[in-house]
């Protein structure tokens, strides 16, 4: 039996900028349940929702002090169980995200475990003593900026963050740590959510001997967050041997309530991510980062789908965008022509086997929106000062309604709206049959409903990096031009069009020629 997620579409709720319910310029699950109906109307099968736990929100909520319960500004949990009801009344699921490497510092445990060397709950968090010249222990270096380590003075040892200093890393080789997690999954899936998507899955377990990391470049004291942590290869702090088997007690939990276990695996490279799925022992799918940091250039895209799927076939997530990452429209060089590679991509991703995962706002065709440093919130800039390096120009409120606070609130927003305009809502696209909005709904439904490309049928390469990426699956044939001028396919028959990203009806073929960044969904004719 084919599992329920497989072919499924996903889409990333960042919770704090979809919908306000209250007015408070944040939005929360209220706001969510509000929109659910819009959501089942796009076509989604599951929604995925970023951390709504209590938490000081020093990283969007990934800083988290209580993994079993709901933060009161996004209405705590009654709010989440109507979320719940109303999705799976609505026939969509619920994904909830679990952050499983690190708490908060303000988490109990870490407020305990920082009193005392003594204190029982000291080992749940890597501790050590200073080096011999009294700096840290390693070279590590935090994703944030900085040394991976801060002195506590009292204790007179360092704790260990990849993230911030008010993210400090579980020890997830002291046995409390997992039977934690194991209970609060447990604790989840009786309240009904149907999976988790796991923050950081690649990073739970440590070199236990915490060897210094290769330095594969030189570069200057003050570079920015990113660069400085791309200046080691990460051999030793991520990604290790022993990281794929944490998740095989998760698997056996997660399976007895068909529950899906969709790993944030941020590894470049398909076969390092693919250690995390191909046994299908530990997590069903891993998003396909790849998938969400390839640029509009052919042979890129071509190779690294299939490169991808050799590796992990159908238990990869294929990411358009992520509250992480450059919105595709952005990435693809931003405007119309933008927004016309982000479909022809999407076109791409969606006729693939295993999860499809957008991110809100790619149904709009939404870009980045820059943020001025004076109202960063991603701790990136907040703390180095440079609004380059930062995340919030992709988490920007959802636009709604072409009105004052575009529908998202009544209030100020957390984050500015930037250069939103009316064409950009929900509100105006749902009208217009030519919208993004449409075209990404009309997508979603031929993937839902052609069997070729919501089964197991193996994918066919027949055009692979000059300007058309092309395959087969079954009697489907999906294809974009990922070139800069018009390109042909020689298709060897006709084709009936189920799919367009641009005006087209009827047949195509023998041959055809798509214009640049146009994409098909054909289906050989009998
Ligand atoms: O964002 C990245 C690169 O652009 C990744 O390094 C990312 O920060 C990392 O893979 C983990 O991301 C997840 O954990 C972070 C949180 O800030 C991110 O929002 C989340 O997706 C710490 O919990």
């Amino acid at each position: 039996m084919t599992a329920w997620w497989s072919g499924a579409v996903a889409y990333e709720v960042y919770v704090r900028s979809f919908a306000d319910g209250d007015g408070d310029g944040i939005g929360d699950l209220v706001g969510l349940r509000s929109r659910l109906p819009v959501l089942a109307e796009l076509g989604v099968d599951v929604v995925w929702i970023t951390p709504f736990y209590p938490s000081p929100l020093l990283d969007g909520g990934y800083d988290v002090t209580d993994h079993r319960d709901v933060d009161r500004v996004y209405g705590g949990l009654p709010a989440l169980d109507a979320v719940l009801a109303d999705a799976h009344e609505l026939g969509m699921r619920v994904v909830v995200d679990l952050v499983p490497n690190h708490t908060s510092s303000e988490h109990p445990w870490f407020r305990a475990a920082r009193s005392s060397r003594d204190d029982p709950h000291r080992d749940l968090y890597v501790w050590r003593d200073p080096a011999p010249d009294g700096g840290p222990p390693n070279n590590w270096v935090s994703h944030f900026g900085g040394p991976a380590w801060t002195y506590d003075g009292a204790t007179g040892q360092y704790w260990l963050h990849l993230f911030l200093p008010e993210q400090p890393d579980l020890n997830w080789a002291h046995p409390r740590v997992p039977d934690e997690f194991a209970a609060t999954l447990t604790w989840w899936l009786e309240r009904g959510v149907d999976g988790f998507r796991v923050d950081v899955a690649h990073g739970l377990v440590k070199d236990p001997q915490l060897r210094d990391n290769p330095r594969v470049l030189e570069v200057d004291t003050d570079a920015d967050a990113r660069t400085a942590w791309g200046a080691f290869e990460h051999r030793y702090d991520l990604d290790q041997e022993g990281a794929p088997g944490v998740y095989e007690r998760w698997r056996s939990i997660a399976d007895a309530y068909d529950a899906l276990l969709v790993g944030e695996v941020y590894l470049l490279d398909p076969a390092r991510v693919a250690r995390y799925v191909r046994e299908q022992r530990g997590l069903h799918s891993a998003l396909c980062i790849p998938s969400v940091r390839t640029r509009w250039d052919a042979r890129a895209i071509a190779t690294m789908l299939r490169d991808s799927l050799a590796t992990a076939a159908g238990n990869l997530a294929w990411v358009l965008s992520s509250h992480d990452d450059s919105r595709a429209p952005s990435r693809f060089g931003g405007g119309e022509e933008g927004r016309r590679r982000a479909l022809a991509y999407l076109t791409l991703l969606a006729g693939l086997p295993g999860l499809l995962v957008v991110y809100q706002g790619d149904e709009l065709g939404l870009e980045d929106v820059p943020v001025p440093v004076e109202h960063a919130r991603d701790p990136i800039v907040v703390r180095s000062g440079r609004p380059a390096a930062g995340r919030d120009p992709v988490r920007t409120p959802m636009p709604w309604e072409p009105a004052e606070g575009f529908g998202f609130t009544t209030g100020e927003p957390w984050l500015p709206f930037g250069d939103r305009r009316a064409e950009d809502t929900v509100a105006r696209q749902r009208g217009d049959p030519r919208s993004h909005w449409n075209r990404t709904r009309d997508l979603f439904r031929v993937r839902r409903e052609v069997r070729d490309l919501r089964g197991p049928a193996p994918v066919t390469w027949l055009r692979l990096g000059d300007p058309v990426v092309a395959y087969r699956r079954g009697g489907a044939v999906v294809a974009a031009n990922c070139g800069a001028d018009p390109a042909t396919l020689d298709l060897g028959a006709g084709f009936d069009v189920l799919y367009a990203t641009a005006e087209r009806c009827g047949t195509v073929g023998p041959v055809v020629e798509l214009a640049p960044a146009e994409a098909l969904v054909l289906r050989g004719r009998p």
